[in-house]
């Protein structure tokens, strides 16, 4: 197995190091634009693989050959957001980063799965996808892992109980125009709805909705890293592993839900083949219509990036 990570900033460079603890891969490489980032992170992990006890052959690099055959590539190339950003002020300039790291991945490597993080994110999934050639199956965003997990995070935290034991299911586009569906979350098999008032549920959605710029607004320069690259890492694992794992991916709808052709998270089987199923689950009319809602930004903006890239 060898895992590429393309972007050597604060989710590459952690994507990279829980791949290298886990030892998901023999062969991991990280690469960036910028000279000697890449090389000095990607060694400075390797020199822990005696404390850490991983073999995980960890190199950096700017060069694409050093992607060859790769079985995964991660994409988290691009610009974060700063303070008063909206993910979609990122649209042009990541695009742009996305599509040419795309073609580079595909001229030396014939049939990778890639996992793309780079924001906008559902959109980014999209240019990826376009520009690979792959089939839908192998381009998959991560967004809904991590929207997931924030609001598993709100709850667990509410309640005083086990992260472990709350599962919640947060569907749509990676943005304000998110949907989690609190009928679908439970802490061990009981709706929230029955452990925690309504208002409560309705301020611990927002702040799920509003998560990553809670972030941004702390950390004042650049964006989440920990909670993205924990997410990309179970990803990964449920498709090295072929574990088959249920998770909310961004992955382009063929009909389900009444959307077609659009980049949007919803529950998957993720195994050694990428995405194996989408789960079209039973939403109340509000959910599905703005689960709708979210897919028409997906799509709007990209239809306004085709220019660029037709
Ligand atoms: O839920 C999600 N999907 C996200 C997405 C959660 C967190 C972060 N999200 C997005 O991921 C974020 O908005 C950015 O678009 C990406 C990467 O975030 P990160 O925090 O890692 O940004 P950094 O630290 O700035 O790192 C980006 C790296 C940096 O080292 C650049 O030199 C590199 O990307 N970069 C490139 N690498 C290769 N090739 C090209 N062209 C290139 N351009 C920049």
């Amino acid at each position: 197995m060898k895992i590429t990570v393309i972007g050597a900033g604060n989710v590459g460079a952690t994507t990279a190091f829980r791949l290298a603890e886990k030892q998901l891969a023999r062969e991991l490489v990280l690469l960036d634009v910028v000279e000697g980032i890449p090389q000095g992170k990607a060694l400075d992990m390797y020199e822990s693989g005696p404390v850490g006890l991983f073999d995980t052959n960890v190199t950096g690099s700017n060069d694409y050959a050093d992607s060859a055959n790769s079985d995964i590539v991660v994409i988290t190339a691009g610009l974060p957001r700063k303070p008063g950003m909206s993910r979609e002020d990122l649209l042009t300039m990541n695009a742009g980063i996305v599509r040419e790291v795309t073609g580079k991945i595909m001229e030396h490597s014939k049939n990778p799965i890639i996992v793309v993080v780079s924001n906008p994110l559902d959109i980014m999934t999209h240019v990826a996808w376009q520009k690979s050639g792959l089939p839908k199956e192998r381009v998959i965003g991560m967004a809904g892992v991590l929207d997931s997990a924030r609001f598993r995070s709100f709850i667990a935290m509410e309640l005083g109980v086990s992260m472990q034991d709350v599962t919640a299911c947060v569907l749509g586009g990676h943005g304000d125009a998110m949907v989690p569906v609190v009928k679908y979350t439970t802490v061990a098999g009981i709706p929230i709805a029955d452990l925690i008032a309504a208002d409560r549920i309705a301020e611990l959605v927002e702040r799920t909705r509003t998560g990553g710029a809670e972030i941004v607004n702390y950390l004042k320069q650049g964006s989440a890293f920990y909670a993205p690259a924990a997410s990309v890492v179970e990803m990964v694992e449920s498709i090295v592993l072929d574990r088959k794992r249920v998770l909310t991916c961004a992955v382009s709808l063929g009909g389900e839900y009444g959307i077609d052709g659009t980049f949007v998270g919803v529950p998957v089987k993720l195994g050694k083949n990428g995405v194996e199923k989408v789960y079209e689950i039973k939403l109340d009319q509000s959910d599905l219509d703005m689960l709708q809602k979210s897919a028409l930004i997906v799509d709007e903006n990209c239809k306004m990036l085709e220019a660029p890239f037709t």
